[in-house]
C-alpha cells in the first residue's frame, strides 16, 4: 500500500503513515490508510488498532499542494469517517507533529497518546482554510465550545500537556511511536484506556462564547475570511455530526475559493522556497563563537539575536560609555524575552555576553559580524582589525545599502567575507538578507543560511545593489509616496490607503518609526547620482533639517509629545513644495493612491528579479512578507502582481507616465510578461 506500513502483532493492527518528510496527507495516504483500515477490519485476528507515524511527524496535515486542485477520492472527511465508525478500537499516537488535518484523523480515532514534544493544533486559519476534516465539529466534542473557538480561530499550536489539559489526547507517553501504538492499542483491550468515539460526545451548547467570539473577530480581523468561517462552523457541533460535517465542508469549500487563501498559502511556502540556494551543497561550518562590533542599536539587537539562540557572544565597543550602553539594551532585550515567555530567567542571567572595548578578546570567534556606523571607511577600518584579530573567521557586515564587493575587496580575505542584513528590532525581526559578494565562498553563504536557521529567522539570498532586495524596491516606491503628495494627496491619506490595503502601518506612520534621518542619509548618497528629471520633494529634508525625525524626537510626519495626528507644521511645508513645482494640487481616491504605490514596488522588485539580485519573484515576496510588514494574505508584492496580470500593471505604468517619464517606466521584464501572459509563479517553478 506504499504510503502506510501495516502488520499484526498478536492481536494488535498496526497502520504506520509512511509519506516522507511529513506524513502530508495527499492522496496516497489517504487512499493508503482507508485500505489499510479495511484490510485490519476484516482480518479477524485483530481485535484493535493502533496509528502512529514513521519519521519525524504523526500527519502534518492535509497537502497543502493539492488546495485548489480538483479533490480526489477519498477525501479526508471520509478518512476519517472512516476511522471514527471503526468497529474495533483505534489508538493514535501522535508524535513530531499532529496538526489541521493530521489532528482531525487523530481525533477521529478512539484514543490519544501524545509523545512531549509534539505540535497539536489547528493552524488552518493561518493557511486562510478552516479544519475540513470534522476539526470544527469533533474538537468541541473533546475540549468545550470556548477552547476550541481559542484553537481553531487562531491556529495557534500546543504541546502534549496543554493537550491533555484539554482533552485532545488521553494520556503522555514519551518513546517509540510504534511501540507505544503496540501498548496503547493493547491497553484499550485490556480497559486500561477508555475508548470512545468523538462523534457520539455530547457538546455543551455555549452560544455566549460563540457570539463573543463572532464580535471580536469583526473588531480585529474583518479583513480577512477564515477566521469567521471557523466560527460559523463551530456554532454547528451541537448538532447531529453528519449535519455539523456538511456545514463544515460547505465553509471550507468557500475559503478554497478566497484569494486569502492562495495568498496565505503562497506565503507559507515563500518561507521555504528561500533556503533552496545555489550555494545548498556545500558544507556549512559550525559555528560556536560570535563576535559582534559596534554595540549601538543594530549591534546590541544582534547581540540579542545570537544569545537568545544561544550562542556566546563578544560584543566591542570603542568607548566604555557605549559599550555600557550597548549592555544595558542587550539586557533591555533580553529581559522582554523572558517577560515574553521565550526564556526562563535563568537562562537569561547566564547568557554568555562579554562585553570589551579590546578587539583582542574577539579571538577564538569564527564569525565576526560589524555594525558600526554606515561610512564605508569606517567600515573598512574595522573590518580590517577583525580580519587580523580573527584568522580564519567569518567576516560579516551589517551595512545596508554600502557595496560589499568593494568592502571585499579591501580584505586580505575576501572569500571569507559576506553581507548579513539585520533588520531592526535584530532580535525580533524575522528577515534577514544574505548579502552574497562575487567572492564570497559557497560554504560562507552556506554558513550564513544555516545561523540563520539557527537564529530563527527567515534568510534570504540577495546580490549586491544599493540597497539590495527590500530597500532598494522601499526607496522607489517611497519616492512614488513624495509624488503622491507634490500632486496632492496628503500622508495621511496616504498612510490610510494602504493600511486599508493591509499593511500595518503607511509610509509616512513607517518613516517616523524607524527616523526620518535614515531616508534622509539615502536620500544625500543619490543625491550626486539623482537623474535631472527625477520629480524631488525637499518636505522631508526640511523637516530633517528642523530636527523632526519622528517618534525619536517627539514629532516628524506625527506629533508624539505635546499633541497627536498630523504634526500641523509640515502641510505648510507642503504647500510651498507644490508652489514651487507649479503643482495644482487635486485629490486621490485610495483606489489611486494604492495603485501608485504597489505598481511603483512591483516595477522595482520586477527590476530585481531581472538582474538577478533575487534569486526568485518568492524571494521578493519573503523580504516584503517577513520584514517590510506586506499583508501576508495578500503573499507579498510579486504574488500580488500575478492577481492583477502584467499586462493591467504595464498599462498603468504607461498611462502614469504621462504625467511622469522619468519615474514612471515599464520594466522589460514585465513587458515580455505582458506579451506572453507569463506570471511570476511560473519564474519560481522555473529550476
Ligand atoms: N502539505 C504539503 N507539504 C508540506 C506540509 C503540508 N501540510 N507541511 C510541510 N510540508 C513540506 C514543506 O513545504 C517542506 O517541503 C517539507 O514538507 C518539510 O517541511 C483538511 C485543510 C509539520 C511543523 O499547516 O508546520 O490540514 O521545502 O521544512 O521544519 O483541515 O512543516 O522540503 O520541499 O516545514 O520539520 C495544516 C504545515 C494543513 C502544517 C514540520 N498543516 N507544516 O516542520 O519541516 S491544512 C499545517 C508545518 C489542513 C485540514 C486542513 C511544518 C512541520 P520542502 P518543513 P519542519
Amino acid at each position: 500500500m506504499g504510503a502506510v506500513a501495516t502488520e499484526i502483532v498478536g492481536r494488535i493492527g498496526l497502520i504506520g503513515f509512511d509519506s516522507p518528510p511529513v506524513n502530508a496527507a495527499g492522496h496516497a495516504l489517504r487512499m493508503a490508510i482507508v485500505e489499510a483500515m479495511a484490510a485490519m477490519a476484516a482480518e479477524p485476528g485483530v481485535e484493535a488498532i493502533g496509528l502512529y507515524g514513521k519519521g519525524r511527524a504523526f500527519i502534518a496535515g492535509a497537502d497543502i499542494t493539492e488546495f485548489g486542485k480538483p479533490p480526489r477520492d477519498p477525501w479526508l472527511p471520509e478518512v476519517c469517517n472512516v476511522i471514527e465508525a471503526s468497529a474495533k478500537p483505534v489508538v493514535a499516537v501522535l508524535h513530531g507533529a499532529a496538526l489541521g488535518g493530521g489532528l482531525e484523523v487523530a481525533i477521529s480515532a478512539h484514543a490519544r497518546i501524545a509523545v512531549p514534544g509534539v505540535a497539536v493544533g489547528f493552524p488552518e486559519v493561518t493557511l486562510g482554510v478552516i479544519p475540513g476534516a470534522g476539526g470544527t465539529q469533533r474538537g468541541p466534542r473533546l475540549t468545550g465550545i470556548p477552547k476550541a473557538i481559542g484553537l481553531i480561530t487562531t491556529g495557534r499550536r500546543i504541546g502534549a500537556d496543554e493537550a491533555l489539559e484539554m482533552g485532545l489526547v488521553d494520556r503522555i507517553a514519551d518513546g517509540d511511536p510504534r511501540e507505544l501504538a503496540l501498548h496503547w492499542a493493547e491497553a484499550a483491550l485490556t480497559g486500561e484506556l477508555p475508548t470512545r468515539r468523538t462523534g457520539g460526545i455530547a457538546v455543551t451548547p455555549d452560544d455566549a462564547a460563540l457570539d463573543a467570539a463572532e464580535a471580536q473577530l469583526r473588531e480585529t480581523q474583518g479583513h480577512l475570511f477564515a477566521p469567521h468561517k471557523c466560527v460559523e462552523a463551530i456554532r454547528a457541533c451541537t448538532g447531529p455530526l453528519p449535519e455539523g460535517l456538511a456545514i463544515e465542508r460547505a465553509g471550507f469549500n468557500a475559503c478554497i475559493e478566497s484569494p486569502q487563501r492562495a495568498g496565505l498559502i503562497h506565503a507559507f511556502f515563500a518561507e521555504r522556497a528561500v533556503q533552496k540556494i545555489p550555494e545548498a551543497g556545500a558544507t556549512a561550518r559550525d559555528i560556536t563563537k560570535i563576535g559582534v562590533i559596534g554595540a549601538g542599536t543594530m549591534g546590541s539587537g544582534i547581540a540579542s539575536a545570537f544569545l537568545l539562540a544561544g550562542y556566546p557572544v563578544t560584543m566591542v565597543e570603542r568607548a566604555q560609555d557605549a559599550l555600557d550602553r550597548g549592555i544595558s539594551t542587550v539586557g533591555k532585550n533580553l529581559d522582554g524575552a523572558v517577560k515574553r515567555g521565550r526564556m526562563a530567567q535563568e537562562t537569561r542571567d547566564a547568557l554568555p555576553l562579554t562585553a570589551t572595548t579590546e578587539m583582542g578578546d574577539l579571538s577564538g570567534c569564527d564569525l565576526v559580524i560589524e555594525a558600526v556606523f554606515e561610512d564605508f571607511e569606517v567600515k573598512r577600518e574595522v573590518l580590517s582589525a577583525m580580519e587580523d584579530a580573527c584568522p580564519g573567521a567569518i567576516l560579516a557586515t551589517n551595512t545596508s545599502y554600502l557595496d560589499v564587493n568593494a568592502l571585499a575587496q579591501t580584505l586580505k580575505r575576501p572569500e571569507e567575507f559576506i553581507g548579513l542584513h539585520f533588520f531592526s528590532p535584530a532580535h525580533v525581526m524575522k528577515l534577514l538578507e544574505v548579502v552574497v559578494g562575487d567572492r564570497t565562498a559557497p560554504e560562507v553563504t552556506a554558513t550564513a543560511f544555516k545561523l540563520g536557521k539557527r537564529l530563527g529567522k527567515i534568510a534570504v539570498r540577495s546580490g549586491v545593489c544599493d540597497g539590495f532586495i527590500g530597500n532598494r524596491v522601499m526607496n522607489h516606491y517611497r519616492k512614488a509616496a513624495d509624488h503622491l503628495v507634490l500632486d496632492g494627496a496628503s500622508p495621511q491619506e496616504i498612510d490610510a490607503a494602504m493600511r486599508g490595503f493591509g499593511f500595518a502601518m503607511g509610509p509616512f506612520e513607517v518613516s517616523d518609526l524607524a527616523g526620518l534621518d535614515i531616508g534622509w542619509a539615502t536620500r544625500k548618497r543619490h543625491a550626486a547620482t539623482r537623474h535631472p528629471d527625477e520629480r524631488y520633494s525637499t518636505v522631508a529634508d526640511t523637516m530633517c533639517e528642523n530636527g523632526w525625525l519622528g517618534r525619536k524626537t517627539g514629532r516628524g510626519w506625527y506629533l508624539y509629545e505635546g499633541g497627536s495626528g498630523p504634526n500641523p507644521e509640515v502641510a505648510p511645508l507642503i504647500e510651498a513644495e507644490r508652489v514651487r513645482h507649479g503643482i495644482a494640487p487635486r485629490s486621490f481616491t485610495a483606489e489611486e493612491i494604492v495603485e501608485r504605490y504597489m505598481t511603483a514596488m512591483i516595477s522595482e522588485a520586477s527590476r530585481v528579479v531581472e538582474e538577478g539580485i533575487a534569486l526568485r519573484p518568492i524571494d521578493v515576496d519573503a523580504v516584503f512578507l517577513f520584514g517590510y510588514g506586506f499583508p501576508r494574505w495578500r503573499g507579498g508584492p510579486m504574488h500580488h502582481a500575478d492577481t492583477l496580470g502584467a499586462a493591467e500593471i504595464v498599462a498603468t505604468i504607461e498611462r502614469l507616465a504621462g504625467d511622469d517619464p522619468q519615474f514612471w517606466q515599464v520594466p522589460s521584464i514585465l513587458a515580455r510578461m505582458a506579451e506572453t501572459g507569463g506570471t511570476f509563479a511560473e519564474m519560481n517553478r522555473e529550476e
